[in-house]
């Protein structure tokens, strides 16, 4: 073994390539360093500087330069910024992302035997990146789009990456169509216009052209594509993988993410006001939940056809433009994602990120989808672009278990591997290939006969019986949000052959629905539409989704209040939502400090202008004459109101503050009363005094127990008041 120690080849590989036990915090606390005013500021080659302020110059009292190049200071300091820019994703470029664990409750040994989907004792690290799809980095967190949703598993047997998205299938069927659908979506050629937006020409142009994206494009028009949180949203793996067990036998899969908190969204009008009042909306929304340790969690499901089923539906498994219906192919919960942790640094850690789909562990494989095989390809010739041939050892990507091989050298190589061979096979027999004991990743051997020919299978040809079926799913109110969101995005189509063309394609899912939209925007109605195969698949519907369980925890809610306000029923709100792990927001004309009626004051968290309406969940107004008075004559005050009920947000208000609520919304027909009792009208909650005597009954409100406050947290848990919105009512505020 002359020329060579393999034992101190071990320790390099373990110390630089992290432990094989142990989290993935550990790991990159390698690299980690806080910074604090015990340090001095330096050059990146370990100087100390004098100065942070002056380049080095030819001056004088009356004379101000000029600079010397020689100042390696300053050099290093401009060049360093100068490319402190690197490419960003050419899609998904606007994420964010945090660190959480996954854990399984139930072992698939009878389908898997990859450790971390048998060992249940097992806890693996993982880092969640959630980002738009078509918008660049700086682009608003609210925009009409489909959300990714990608998972990296840091298992002991490397690194498995699951990159989904919020919406289960896709635009294309086949990845060579990928940079046609990106260019149609992305700004246009010419004026690049518009930003992170669909509603535009060529999007349209394109869905018009290419009928394989019907079934996305009704998901992208429905209310998945405005997400109220990453919280709150599904993630699917879209594409069918496979998994291989003990007895080589393989079955096809299909990953889902199903969120604790249940689905739920935005409204459009929110959405877009959102975009412009809070860019970072969802990002601050993550980062803030996991900072107030109500950490969000997923539920961990999949969806199994064995192989000798492959063919039995009425849809080929293999296309990723088609759901499975989960009345055919039930889900099974097996794990569960938690996210505790929010990044030290974004760039490091959420920008250099790499997921690629063809990151997969033993036990796991790939099917012969069409898209997910050219996904693999495009996946690791992305990252190296944006990042390098060595992207695998950014502490953020590195695995947490030995790497060794014989992949060498490139650009900001950062390993040193000792030695004297670098190819195999070798006279020392360093580093030969694992057998299948030792773990090592085997092929599963599939039989593979056809044509080599550019042909798609006749069941691919199906565009429009699942674009149906998810119409057909959904409820009243999301039927009326795909309505307008149709006439929001064709409004957008200045080019008559785009919006006229595409009223006809939605004649191929619901002739109703054409023909709505065909008023809207201008287009001439249809009269005759596709036969409808008037199947449901009832899963597919956000608002009649099962199992999440109402709750308030993580909700924003806006106390208004102005001076003279009720001390009484403020404290009580305020307590009780704080206990329930909601999180209470006070806002106020001014931010310098209120006065209650009892002389009693408060620092508002926000004013009436610096916060809006937008930007919580729900509004409770505590009553006071000399307040009530005030807000009534505060026009963005009044404005808070009306804008909440317009966007179907629960509502308190206790004594004067009903008042207020009813010169704000102007509805007699929402018949709002001040009474000893609590009332309820189209979620708005009231009552003519809130006056927990005690605190003991402070903690029982908090619990939801009695009544007014019961009834709130209902409002605030059920998201929004849909009564509001099929009595017509938003639209009259
Ligand atoms: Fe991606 N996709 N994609 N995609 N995708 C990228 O990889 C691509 C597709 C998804 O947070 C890129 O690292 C092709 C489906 C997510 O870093 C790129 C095709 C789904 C992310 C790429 C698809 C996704 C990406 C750009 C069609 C849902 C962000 C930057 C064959 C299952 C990951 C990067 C992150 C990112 C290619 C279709 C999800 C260019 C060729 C379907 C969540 O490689």
């Amino acid at each position: 073994m002359a020329g060579l120690v393999p034992e101190t080849m071990q320790k390099v590989t373990h110390a630089v390539l992290g432990a094989r036990e142990g989290d993935k915090l550990k790991d990159l606390a390698h690299n980690t360093k806080d910074i604090s005013d015990k340090d001095r500021l330096t050059t990146d080659y370990g100087v100390k500087q004098a100065t942070a302020d002056d380049w080095l110059k030819v001056a004088g009292p009356d004379k101000a330069g000029p600079l010397l190049l020689e100042d390696p200071f300053a050099r290093e300091r401009i060049m360093r910024f100068d490319h402190e820019r690197i490419p960003e994703r050419v899609v998904h470029a606007r994420g964010s992302g945090a660190f959480g664990k996954f854990k399984l409750f139930e072992s698939i040994e009878d389908l898997t035997f990859a450790p971390i989907l048998t060992d249940t004792s097992r806890e693996t690290p993982v880092f969640v990146r959630f980002s738009t799809v078509l918008g660049s980095r700086g682009s608003a967190d609210t925009v009409r789009d489909v959300r990714g949703f990608a998972v990296k598993f840091y298992t002991q047997e490397g690194n498995w990456d699951i990159v989904g998205n919020d919406i289960p299938v896709f635009f294309i069927q086949d990845a060579i169509k990928f940079p046609d659908v990106i260019h149609a979506g992305k700004p246009e050629p010419h004026n690049e216009v518009p930003q992170a937006q669909t509603a535009h020409n060529n999007f349209w142009d394109f869905q018009f052209n290419h009928t394989e994206a019907t079934h996305m494009f009704m998901w992208g028009m429905s209310d998945r594509a405005i997400p109220r949180s990453f919280r709150m949203m599904q993630g699917f793996g879209v594409n069918t993988f496979t998994l291989i067990n003990a007895k080589g036998e393989r079955h096809f899969v299909k990953f889902i993410w199903t969120p604790e908190l249940g689905v739920h969204s935005l409204v459009w009008d929110e959405a877009l006001k959102l975009a412009g009042q809070d860019p970072d909306f969802h990002r601050k929304d993550l980062w803030e939940a996991i900072a107030n340790g109500v950490y969000p969690k997923w539920k961990f499901g999949i969806q199994v056809v064995a192989e000798a089923d492959e063919h039995k539906f009425d849809f080929d498994i293999l296309d990723a433009t088609k759901v499975w219906p989960e009345d055919l192919i039930p889900t099974r919960y097996i794990g569960e994602l938690e996210l505790n942790r929010n990044p030290d640094e974004f760039f490091t850690q959420v920008e250099q990120i790499a997921f690629c789909t063809s990151h997969v562990v033993p036990g796991i494989g790939f099917s012969d989808d069409p898209l997910l095989q050219g996904r693999n390809f495009s996946y690791f010739d992305t990252q190296l672009s944006r990042l390098g041939i060595n992207f695998e050892e950014l502490p953020i990507n590195r695995p947490m278990c030995p790497v060794m091989n014989f992949n060498r050298d490139g650009a900001m190589r950062h390993t040193i591997t000792r030695g004297t061979v670098n190819y195999w096979p070798n006279r020392f027999d360093a580093c030969p290939p694992a057998s299948h004991a030792e773990g090592a990743y085997v092929e599963y051997a599939q039989k593979v006969a056809g044509m080599k020919a550019r042909i798609r299978n006749d069941k691919f040809k199906d565009h429009f019986s699942q674009a149906q079926l998810f119409w057909n799913s959904m409820s009243p109110v999301e039927r009326q949000h795909i309505v307008n969101a149709f006439s929001f995005e064709l409004d957008h189509c200045e080019d008559p052959v785009v919006y006229s063309r595409m009223v006809k394609r939605l004649a191929d899912i619901d002739l109703t629905l054409a023909q709505t939209v065909a008023e809207m925007v201008g287009g001439e109605a249809p009269t005759e539409g596709r036969p409808n195969h008037g199947r449901k698949a009832p899963a597919l519907s956000q608002l009649e989704f099962p199992g999440s369980k109402p709750t308030i925890a993580s909700r924003r809610v806006a106390i208004l209040i102005a001076d003279g306000y009720d001390p009484v029923a403020y404290n009580a709100a305020y307590a009780a939502l704080s206990s329930a792990l909601a999180v209470p927001l006070v806002i106020g004309p001014k931010r310098s400090k209120v006065t209650a009626s009892n002389g009693s004051t408060v620092q508002p968290h926000h004013h009436f202008e610096g916060f809006r309406s937008t930007m919580v969940d729900a509004i409770f107004i505590p009553g006071g004459a000399q307040s009530i008075a005030t807000l009534a004559k505060n026009g963005r005050a009044l404005h808070w109101v009306r804008e909440a009920f317009g966007h179907l947000k629960t509502i308190g208000a206790t004594g004067e503050a009903v008042e207020l609520v009813n010169k704000a919304i102007a509805l007699p027909s929402v018949g709002l009363s001040a009474s000893g009792e609590v009332c309820e009208s189209y979620g708005v909650v009231t009552i003519k005094e809130l006056r927990p005597e005690s605190l003991s009954e402070v903690v029982e409100i908090a619990k939801g127990a009695t009544g007014f406050m019961e009834k709130f947290f209902e409002g605030i848990a059920g998201h929004r008041c849909w009564e509001r919105e099929l009595a017509g009512l938003n639209a009259q505020v």
